[in-house]
């Protein structure tokens, strides 16, 4: 037998970032020998991206944890789950008697919504907690959309996608797909896709501080003053009221509030803006035009439009923008995708500040609470203070703001467990290290992006490798924990949770008039679902009774978790369609275009915009910081494979030669950034891609932390740019603030 015949292939979905890219796997045995883009891909076509072949290397990372790890005197230990688990209760149950839930936090990190555990058992975590003191990485990124889209759409999770495959003109604020391949909009293959756009004789316009890849390509790149896109954004609305060129299109009779958006956005015509911009008025004139006499257009906004002071104003912003030029629910606008495992929403509304935070008094939002304000929950005395903190898939020490002080407060708890696969700069604070299996170990399905994609696609993906000796599946860690935080204790029954977790699941449904089993005897739905227990069992239900379900028996065609595994390549399920106002889950029933809350906030931009013209120019020195993403990185967490960080050092502070010449920096010189909230030294990158004014530092680095075990990463460890980052957030959302982020750059 020659080794040809003992290759096999199998088929999985690409889990690093939010493109959802198809990946071919070569096995011999075992052994992957090689990982390239699947041409069958009904989604991605081959497209793959220099990360998509490491998960090979991943699988192989001899720092990857692998077996429970308990701290005693100070170092970590292997363990039996057992063990572990038993160590876990012992503190975290007294600690809950004495203190409440509130006592223990939790964190969760990005890698949870691309996981089928993360997405659906950190809310049987989250619901056996009971602790108001929940964070997750939604607050460095994407909260700013959520609250805009709630407010407008009813539902923080109804956010309309750029149609890019069919769109004749793409405005682009704050987002470099061409490096991060794109985000709150899937799409694999973001580059051949904003390509097309040109080919077919569309427009690309980009703003960003900085000449992104993205930038480069693009028909039109205009520079902007960090963290002043929504006076662009306002600007543009403006001229569309001032010049009679609103035109609201197919959903018009949909929409509330659109005179007040004029109303609102008066006090900022283009030319109050430009110089805080660095726009021309005429430019922004302009953009106006072309926006409204595109054939379609949708306006996309992302990481540099949402982690800024006025974050939310800007999420919602794009939106009424793609809303007055009629482009909202329209093919080549922004349009609401429709995931196989849809669920009906209650049409009820939604809002924000059920409760606040205890010490900065912010409001809830889905929830959470700011992890801005986390370490000062930890290190402020009182009764209710945060005592232990459990995190899952995050890395807050790299990636959230006053990195430094985290740190610090991190070491002041009394238990901390983290579930993840390495033991970094967040998780060497932990008490214990509960280990989760690797991409190429666990079933897939992207139940977040599914939402979020620029076309109905249903792809699922069987796990390619067995798992490790002595691993447990994600979800039933989470279920433990769950079990332990609950009072069922570290011994409880696993399957016997899951079977009721799911129940319950299915009991609602067919009591819910809304469901496609609406009636229907719980009892047969159960014994009817197949998958086993865990994460694909819950799928094959939530297809089955999604808006392309087999129904139970109602449309034997539709899909199912069996249906999903005879086509490896994914099920394509067609363009974006219209959905207004069906999708819509306001209370009114319709598009609110100015809620209450927002135009509030206008008030705050409007005052901020006259303390911006009354200011004097920053003194000499004082710069901007932004960030930027690389595409051989992802967040805080790839450093540690050697073929994605050799080469030229990345982690730079990159400035503009105007400004180097001005500071007395070379390219041979480090650079002392420093911001109220901390100081880095980084080496310096002169490059005219960045706006004068402007300096760029990448996140998710800092490896030189001790008792970390990443031995690649600490080789090459860069700086924590979050170190520089403050307390300050878009009182909204509570995002933090990330971009625009005042500093002082001197030679080191
Ligand atoms: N300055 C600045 N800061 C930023 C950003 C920025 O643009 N600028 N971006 C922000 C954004 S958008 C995000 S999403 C956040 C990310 O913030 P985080 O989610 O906190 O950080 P990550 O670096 O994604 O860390 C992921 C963690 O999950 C672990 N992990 C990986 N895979 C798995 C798995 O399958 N299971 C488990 N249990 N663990 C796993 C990794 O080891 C790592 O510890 O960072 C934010 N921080
Ligand atoms: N390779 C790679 N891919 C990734 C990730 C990664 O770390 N690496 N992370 C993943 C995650 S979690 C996310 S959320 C997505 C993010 O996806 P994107 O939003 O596309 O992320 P960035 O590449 O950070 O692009 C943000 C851009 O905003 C610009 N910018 C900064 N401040 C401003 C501003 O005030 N106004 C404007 N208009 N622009 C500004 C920056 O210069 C940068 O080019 O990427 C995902 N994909
Ligand atoms: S673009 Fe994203 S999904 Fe595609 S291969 Fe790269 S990391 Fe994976
Ligand atoms: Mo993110």
């Amino acid at each position: 037998m020659n080794s040809e015949d003992t290759m096999r292939l199998a088929f999985r979905t690409c889990p690093l970032c939010e493109a959802t890219c198809g990946l071919e796997i070569s096995l011999r045995e075992d052994a992957v020998v090689r990982i390239r883009g699947d041409r069958d891909d009904v989604f991605s076509r081959g497209f793959i991206c220099p990360k998509g072949s490491t998960l090979k290397q991943l699988d192989a990372d001899p720092d990857r944890v692998r077996q429970p790890l308990i701290k005693r005197g100070g170092r970590f230990e292997p363990a039996a789950w057992d063990d572990a688990f038993a160590h876990i209760a012992d503190r975290l149950a007294p600690l809950i008697a004495a203190h409440g839930p509130n006592a223990v936090a939790l964190y969760l990190g990005n890698p949870n919504v691309h996981t089928m555990s993360g997405a659906l058992y950190n809310r049987v975590l989250i619901r056996a907690l009971r602790s108001r003191n929940l964070y997750s990485a939604s607050t460095v990124d994407q909260m700013p959309k959520h609250v805009s889209s709630g407010l407008m759409f009813g539902h923080p999770d109804i956010i309309p996608v750029p149609d890019i495959d069919r769109s004749d003109y793409l405005l682009m604020l704050g987002a470099n797909p061409r490096a991060s391949n794109g985000s709150l909009a899937t799409a694999p293959d973001w580059p051949g896709r904003l390509d097309a756009i040109q080919e077919r004789g569309g427009r690309v316009v980009v703003v960003d501080p900085r000449r992104s890849r993205t930038a480069k390509a693009a028909d039109e790149h205009l520079f902007i003053k960090p963290g002043t896109d929504v006076y662009l954004l306002a600007a543009i609305v403006h001229v569309l009221f001032d010049e009679g060129l609103i035109d609201l299109g197919p959903a018009a009779d949909h929409i509330n509030g659109v005179d007040a958006v004029g109303a609102a956005t008066e006090a900022f015509p283009p030319e109050r803006v430009a110089a805080i911009c660095g726009i021309k008025a005429a430019t922004i004139r302009r953009l106006a035009g072309e926006l409204a006499a595109a054939n379609t257009a949708a306006v996309y906004g992302r990481i540099g439009t949402h982690t800024v002071r006025f974050g939310t104003l800007g999420a919602w912003l794009v939106d009424v923008l793609n809303t007055v030029t009629g482009n909202l629910d329209r093919p080549g606008g922004a349009m609401f995708p429709r995931a196989a495992h849809e669920q009906p929403r209650s049409k009820r509304g939604w809002s924000t500040g059920r409760w606040t935070s205890r010490v900065g008094g912010y409001p809830e939002v889905r929830g959470e609470l700011p992890v801005t304000g986390l370490a000062d929950e930890i290190t402020t005395p009182g009764d209710d203070k945060v005592r232990a903190l459990i995190t899952v898939a995050g890395n807050p020490v790299l990636s959230t703001p006053h990195s430094d002080r985290l740190d610090a407060a991190l070491g002041q708890l009394d238990f901390m467990v983290s579930v993840d696969i390495y033991q970094n700069e967040t998780t060497r604070h932990a008490d214990v290290i509960l280990p989760a299996p690797p991409a190429l170990r666990r079933p897939h399905y992207d139940f977040a992006f599914g939402t979020l994609s620029v076309r109905n696609v249903a792809n699922y993906s069987p796990a390619v490798l067995p798992a490790e000796p002595g691993a447990e599946p994600e979800w039933r860690t989470l279920l433990r924990l769950a079990a332990v935080v609950s009072g069922l204790g570290p011994d409880a029954d696993l399957d016997q949770f899951d079977d009721m977790v799911f129940a319950t699941l299915v009991e609602r449904a067919v009591g819910d008039p809304a469901s496609a089993v609406h009636g229907r005897d719980a009892t047969e739905i159960m014994g009817a679902t197949a998958g086993g227990r865990g994460p694909e069992r819950m799928l094959d239900y939530l297809v089955r009774v999604g808006p392309y379900g087999e129904g139970y028996g109602r449309q034997p065609d539709g899909l199912s978790l069996e249906l999903l595994r005879r086509h490896p390549h994914g099920i394509d399920l067609g363009p974006l369609r219209s959905r207004i106002p069906g999708v819509l889950a306001t209370a009114s029933g319709k598009v609110e275009l100015a809620p209450e809350m927002i135009i509030g906030d206008l008030a705050r931009l409007e005052s901020e915009l006259a303390r911006l013209e009354a200011a004097a120019a920053p003194r000499n020195g004082g710069m901007v910081l932004i960030g930027r993403r690389h595409l051989r990185s992802n967040n805080s967490w790839m450093h540690n494979i050697d073929v994605l960080v050799k080469g030229k050092e990345r982690c730079t502070l990159q400035i503009n030669p105007e400004d180097a010449d001005r500071l007395g920096l070379t390219a041979e010189d480090a650079a002392r950034v420093t911001s109220p909230a901390g100081t880095v030294t980084a080496p310096v990158e002169v490059t005219t891609d960045i706006m004068p004014g402007v300096v760029s530092l990448p996140h998710g680095w800092g490896h030189d932390l001790p008792g970390i075990e990443l031995t690649v990463a600490s080789r090459r460890p860069g700086v924590n740019a979050n170190v520089l980052a403050g307390d300050e957030i878009d009182p909204l959302s509570g995002n933090a603030v990330l971009n625009g982020i005042p500093v002082e750059v001197s030679p080191a």
